[in-house]
């Protein structure tokens, strides 16, 4: 089409006028839009699959009006520092897990508590219904809008010690842990030395040795090759991670309603397409990270670790009461 259009420019004459003006003006002359699209991990990731399945959903409400420019691997930063950007509108959409976000929404960080789902279903069911809603809504109190949760997945143990089977075996580690304060309480409360830093530099800290592992859904440590540099991977599902598709409040503010409603619509989609991938990899990334010569510990007693986290339950409580933390449980989720 594009080219078609280029030739009878060209046979027209007009050879200073921009295809894309022509390509505008044959579509109808509706602006087209640019929408920045960025997260910290790479191009094959789940995320990546659900920020294809957000451009699509989008072009397809809107007839073409949007297009995504997706920004993988942390080309505009880490989680926090995108989140900042979508505070001032230096980018337009974010996919990030809910590692940073409790420094700008601090509701959400019941959410990052260990233990306090028990399996996907339970944790999608409580983002996909009342509790999960208010949730985005406190989101959007603050300098952002949340279109939808979606999903990073249950985080699980890497390093390159020692076979970890139970919180002994990670005691006296030093393990990199996201910017969040509930997840560093629970590691102290098993004596692992949790070490924060933003996702862009975990790689090279790896392979560097700084911190002898890491933790992180199996999409995660799959798609960003960390079985190259971390020899075991122990299946502890210490806790879920949420994810979330953000966007700017400055974007937002220029949209109409019902574009809006296309927003939101096409980031469920993504997270749709996200979970189905999460799904995928828990069993079948595994298999793939064994071939790759990861040692796999799966026999794990997880109410050992529970046990051992449960006082972490605290740093959060102290602050926030546990008026959200018992909605949770007793949800009917
Ligand atoms: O959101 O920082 C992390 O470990 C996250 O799990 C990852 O960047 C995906």
């Amino acid at each position: 089409m594009t080219a078609e259009l280029a030739c009878i420019a060209r046979r027209l004459g007009l050879a200073g006028v921009s295809v894309l003006a022509i390509t505008g003006f044959a579509a109808g002359a509706q602006a087209q839009q640019t929408i920045t699209v960025g997260h910290s991990i790479s191009d094959d990731s789940h995320y990546s699959v659900g920020v294809d399945a957000f451009a699509e959903k989008l072009d397809e409400l809107s007839d073409g009006a949007f297009t995504v420019d997706e920004k993988p691997a942390g080309a505009l930063g880490g989680e926090r520092d995108m989140i900042e950007g979508l505070q001032i509108g230096t980018l337009d959409a974010v996919i990030t897990s809910t590692g940073p976000l409790g420094n700008f929404v601090p509701e959400t960080y019941v959410l990052d508590l260990p233990f306090l789902f028990e399996d996907y279903a339970h944790a999608r069911c409580v983002l996909d219904g009342e509790i999960g809603q208010d949730l985005l809504d406190k989101v959007g109190e603050n300098d952002l809008v949340g279109l939808a949760w979606t999903e990073n997945g249950f985080r699980h143990m890497t390093n390159n010690v020692r076979e970890i089977h139970t919180p002994e075996d990670a005691a006296g580690l030093k393990v990199r842990t996201m910017e969040n304060e509930m997840h560093m309480a629970a590691f102290e409360e098993m004596d692992v030395q949790p070490t924060p830093m933003a996702f862009p530099e975990l790689f090279t800290a790896l392979q560097q040795g700084t911190v002898d592992g890491q933790e992180n859904p199996i999409s995660v440590i799959l798609t960003s090759n960390m079985w190259e540099v971390q020899d075991h991977l122990s299946l502890t599902g210490h806790v879920y991670s949420p994810a979330i598709m953000l966007a700017s409040p400055v974007l937002w503010d220029g949209l109409s309603e019902e574009e809006r409603g296309w927003f939101v619509e096409a980031a469920q989609a993504g997270a749709e397409a996200t979970r189905d991938m999460v799904s995928r990899l828990e069993t079948e990334g595994v298999e793939e990270l064994k071939e790759k010569g990861m040692t796999v510990v799966e026999d794990i007693d997880t109410s050992v670790f529970q046990e051992a986290v449960e006082p972490s339950y605290s740093t959060y409580t102290d602050e926030h009461g546990s008026e959200m933390l018992e909605r949770i449980r007793n949800s009917d989720c």
